[in-house]
């Protein structure tokens, strides 16, 4: 007689308290890179509109809670693995924005002396193992990192960020399963963002209300985070990390959060195509750094004229780093075949 199985449901998370419990500095950085992220991708749509770069952007603007949250749970020498939806991560992480402006607009003072564009930012003196234009190409390379990690005998852990399209690939199940089997530190974080370029999750994927409900198949614990609260994010992440760091294994994270924009920057008008007015107006009313930043005044962290001081530090910081990619020059044509696959 055949027997039915019991799935584990996902552990939901919720930020553990309204008060902020985690030092007031920490909060400030988390503020400041949410923030930097925001300004630098209205910066490159700036670029894109004004025929300075080539090719496309996908832009974070709105999903900024999680890489931030992510990657303020993490160390220098932690690795990421990023995608194609990589501005946040990098700078989440600790990404330089004059480089990474240089690099969009295919200057030589880019992070890839501007062969790689947008999709392909990489910086291993920080950890960031690359931005990827494969879909769930991270996957693998988070997992071969933890294994490195581990066979070297240090504490460092892996994040593979991906999209709720991503989880759909092949090579889920091939790390996932690896990394529960070997235990390896990995951290699988799931940027739900409800869509895979112009098709809702729900009618790709078959268990769609939570992705994190795979991770019952692994064995591994399964958390579904409000991606869009920075606190929340933060405290999910270091509770897997220091799993992680302990030997214990891998986990996935399901964050559950909203692109504001198009899948790309030439997905100009969503809300007339794929989706409606009230979804997105819905998620702009949880906006993780407006919502962040009613949580500072709250705690006493920031006052209004502080958090625009702050916006105009950032958004100078940012037309310094245009002004520079600006100035760079292109890579000369001597140099074409170099650093690439030829
Ligand atoms: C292997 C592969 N298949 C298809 C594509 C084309 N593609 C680029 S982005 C994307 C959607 C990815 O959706 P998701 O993983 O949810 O990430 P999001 O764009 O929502 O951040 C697709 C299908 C690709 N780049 N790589
Ligand atoms: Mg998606």
């Amino acid at each position: 007689m055949a027997t039915t199985v019991t799935v584990k449901k996902p552990v939901q998370v919720a930020s553990k308290a309204t008060r902020l419990t985690i030092p007031d500095d920490l909060c400030l950085e988390m503020h400041r890179r949410m923030v930097t992220i925001r300004r630098f991708e209205e910066a490159v749509w700036e670029v894109y509109t004004q025929g300075l770069m080539r090719g496309l952007a996908h832009l974070y603007i709105g999903e900024e809670a999680t890489a931030v949250g992510v990657c303020a749970a993490l160390r220098t020498d932690d690795y990421i693995t990023s995608t194609h939806r990589g501005h946040g991560h990098l700078i989440a992480k600790g990404g330089r924005v004059d480089r990474m402006m240089a690099e969009m607009l295919g200057k030589v003072d880019g992070y890839n002396r501007g062969k790689g564009g947008t999709m392909h930012i990489a910086d291993l003196s920080l950890g960031i193992l690359g931005a990827n234009g494969i879909v769930g190409g991270g996957m693998g390379l988070a997992t071969g990192a933890a294994l490195s990690a581990k066979m070297r005998g240090t504490d460092q852990v892996a994040v593979c960020f991906f999209g709720d399209g991503a989880a759909n690939q092949g090579v889920f199940l091939e790390a996932a399963n690896l990394a529960a089997v070997w235990k390896l530190p990995v951290l699988f974080v799931c940027e739900n963002n409800q869509y895979g370029e112009y098709t809702a999750a729900k009618h790709v994927t078959a268990i769609h209300e939570h992705i994190a409900e795979r991770a019952a198949a692994f064995d591994i614990p399964g958390l579904v985070v409000d991606g869009n609260d920075v606190v929340a994010v933060y405290e999910a992440t270091k509770e897997m990390v220091d799993r992680a760091r302990a030997g214990e294994g891998p986990s996935l994270i399901e964050c559950k959060t909203y692109r504001y924009r198009g899948h790309h920057v030439g997905d100009g008008n969503p809300e007339k195509t794929y989706r409606t007015q009230e979804e997105t107006d819905a998620w702009k009313a949880k906006d993780p750094i407006a919502r962040f930043q009613r949580r500072l005044i709250e705690a006493g962290l920031a006052t209004e004229a502080d958090l625009a001081a702050w916006d105009g530090e950032i958004q100078q910081q940012i037309q310094e780093a245009v002004e520079f990619a600006k100035q760079s020059p292109y890579p000369p044509a001597s140099e074409v075949t170099d650093h690439v696959y030829v």
